[in-house]
């Protein structure tokens, strides 16, 4: 049996290395060229804990491999992004639709097609839509029905980006198949390396699930988000209200921060939202807080400043220097893509005259989007130069600051690990 993964990115590539890993042949297909070069050396172009080694042996022994142009296989797995329309909230569906378009010639009678892109309600029924425009000659679930050619699911990843390898392996998998026997086909495939358990519904519950996952933990931020200003205006430390309402055995708060950020959390719920709108209410006005926050995180920079200016009347924002501490999108990775932390440091960089310092220890350069506007400088530099600290990300190494580090500094602190 031959699988076929569409999309090598930081879901398709682990997901096809593990099947490998299994010793059953992979064809990886992507429309980035240096993607696939990269990998059919067996190398990886995105950075996960131990996919280099999954990816390096799965190559050699000749399991995987990757190529543009798709290949006849017994199963397909879709894995490429859905991101928003250029000006909105709204799903864009493209690039689901491309890939259907693009393996639709090498379909065969027998074949399984499995969406795993986080995608709003109803894509698993376009996409199989798609499949049959293509291919008038096969028949599909949406009009066949158990006797279809073609078997067309939902399985959504459920990966926590840093621990993918485990979790693809380890994490129960919700899978949502058109017809009751295409629910069955994807759980047999998923079972080759899936040791939690696979769950089966319908694809359009399958789709909801990922959704709602993604918009529980958003909710449940956006909770922490409000508390943090509504304290902030009472005087009362958050970080210490949040340990102690969670000593209650039914109560668990999650963390308050700079906001959301990632590539899942702050775009999921809006997929829900934009399918209906009149009704998503809360959800709405959860994104609306997190986003909000790092505005909020910012106006706390800009007091300080002000603070500082009207105690040494002598002094002008020139001489005052900003360390923001952390730009990734949270702690201990080196993924700074759609980081409140990177969008906050940019700002201030923009809007402040005096000099600006930026620490990530898991980076050796900033990216060039950022490059021109702020330096990145060591931990013992910016504690030693920063008249303003600013904690963007809960690094491990900037738990280890100590009190005496910071004295005298004003201290703005997004994620409660130094309220000494
Ligand atoms: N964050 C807080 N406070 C918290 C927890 C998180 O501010 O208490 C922030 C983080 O700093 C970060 C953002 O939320 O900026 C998202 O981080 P995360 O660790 O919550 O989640 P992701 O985006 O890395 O991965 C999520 C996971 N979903 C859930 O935990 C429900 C993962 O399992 C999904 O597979 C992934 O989204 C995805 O691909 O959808």
């Amino acid at each position: 049996n031959t699988i076929s993964v569409i999309g090598l990115g930081y879901i398709g590539l682990p997901t096809a290395a593990v099947f490998a890993s299994r010793k059953i042949k992979v064809i990886g297909v992507d429309v980035n060229q240096h993607a696939i070069d990269t990998i059919n050396r067996g190398e990886i172009h995105i950075v996960e804990p131990e996919l280099d080694m999954v990816v390096h042996a799965a190559v050699k022994e000749g399991y995987l491999k990757a190529t543009a142009t798709p290949e006849p296989a017994d199963a397909f797995l879709i894995a490429v992004p859905t991101p928003f329309k250029n000006d909105n909230h709204e799903p864009d569906l493209t690039y689901i639709e491309s890939a259907s378009k693009a393996i639709a010639p090498v379909l065969k009678k027998g074949d399984l097609v499995i969406l795993e892109s986080t995608s709003p309600v109803g894509a698993t029924e376009q996409m199989a839509a798609w499949l049959s425009e293509a291919r008038s000659d096969l028949t599909f679930p949406q009009t066949h029905g158990e006797s279809s050619d073609i078997r067309v699911a939902h399985c959504p990843e459920r990966v926590l980006p840093g621990h993918v390898i485990r979790e693809l392996v380890q994490n129960d998998r919700v899978i949502g198949g058109m017809t009751p026997m295409c629910s069955e086909a994807a759980c047999n495939l998923y079972k080759i390396f899936v040791e939690g358990e696979c769950v089966i519904t319908n694809a359009r519950t399958a789709e909801m699930c990922k959704l709602t996952e993604n918009s529980f933990r958003d909710v449940n931020i956006a909770f922490a988000n409000e508390l943090s200003i509504i304290c902030d205006k009472l005087e009362i430390n958050v970080w210490e209200l949040i340990r102690l309402a969670n000593r209650h055995p039914r109560v668990n708060i999650l963390q308050p921060g700079p906001g959301v950020g990632g590539h899942c959390i702050a775009v999921d719920p809006w997929f829900i939202v934009s399918k209906t709108p009149e009704e998503a209410r809360l959800i709405k006005t959860a994104r609306e807080v997190n986003d909000g926050k790092p505005l909020w995180v910012m106006d706390k920079v800009k007091s300080c400043v002000a603070e500082l200016l009207k105690d040494n009347p002598s002094k002008t924002a020139n001489d005052i220097t900003i360390g923001c501490f952390g730009l990734s999108f949270k702690p201990d990775i080196d993924d700074l893509r759609e980081s409140p932390a990177v969008a906050i440091t940019r700002a201030i960089a923009e809007l402040h005259s005096g000099p600006v310092l930026a620490v990530e220890p898991n980076i050796k350069e900033l990216p060039s989007s950022l490059g021109g506007i702020l330096q990145l400088v060591s931990l013992k530099e910016s504690l030693a130069e920063s008249d303003i600290v600013l904690l963007l990300v809960d690094h491990k190494e900037f738990k280890e600051v100590l009190a005496s580090d910071l004295m005298s500094k004003e201290i703005v602190d997004a994620r409660g690990i130094w309220t000494f």
